[in-house]
């Protein structure tokens, strides 16, 4: 006989999941297995790494370089999850903006599921006549050492027709950009235990005429 349990904790960290069993009658044991990356962990992990960017960056452990805080919206753009979302940009003309934090990776993982959405728009685009081209990266760095890099310029957005033409409406007035929309990025990223790090970095290389370059983001997560 098989008897399944599942125990989930939908992200309220005031609340922890039980079970309550009861006249259960069992002549064998139960074998239980709390994975590593289990949903209750993740869950509390998501509540104290603020990457859905719901407070203010410095809050919730974020280190920020440049120009980079949460938004309500900007321009027309929404979050993907709750409330707010994270913008970095390199207006007017500064060469870049990040946000850093550490990541505490729990004994016996060595792969974690790392997911986030994100829209990166662009001044570096064909319609307006600028290519010098600003590059997003998303930098990895395990306690070990190992450091896993993710790098895309709006050069290579643009040849493989991932960014397209549109119009920025700011307060101020429309803006011509390059965007790619909202995408979701997912992957197993190798790590090791221990305290490594994770960071966002938008990296312009030319001049801009207003925005230059701004990526957003919203929703990092830690499962597929
Ligand atoms: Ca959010």
């Amino acid at each position: 006989m098989f008897l399944n349990f599942k125990l989930e904790n939908k992200g309220d960290r005031n609340k922890y999941p039980f079970f309550l069993l009861k006249n259960l009658d069992i002549s064998t044991s139960i074998k239980t297995k709390i994975s590593a990356k289990s949903k209750k962990q993740l869950d509390v992990f998501e509540a104290v790494f603020g990457g859905s960017f719901e407070s203010k960056l410095e809050d919730t452990g974020w280190t920020v370089e440049g120009s980079c805080q949460t938004y309500s919206n900007f321009g027309q753009f929404t979050p993907t999850d709750r409330d707010k979302f994270m913008v970095c940009m390199t207006y007017p003309d500064e060469k870049s903006a990040r946000i850093s934090r550490e990541i505490d990776i729990t004994e016996g993982v060595t792969s974690l599921p790392l997911s986030l959405d994100y829209n990166f728009l662009s001044e570096e685009y064909p319609g307006n006549g600028i290519s010098d081209w600003d590059t997003i990266e998303l930098i990895i760095r395990s306690a070990n050492g190992n450091v896993t890099r993710l790098v895309v310029s709006s050069e290579d957005l643009i040849e493989a027709e991932l960014m397209f033409g549109d119009m920025l409406d700011l307060p101020e007035g429309k803006l011509a950009i390059g965007q790619t929309g909202w995408q979701t990025f997912s992957r197993y990223i190798p790590v090791s235990s221990g305290k490594g790090e994770i960071k966002i970095i938008l990296s312009s290389r030319g001049g801009g005429n207003k925005l230059h370059s701004a990526l957003l983001v919203d929703n990092i997560r830690f499962a597929d």
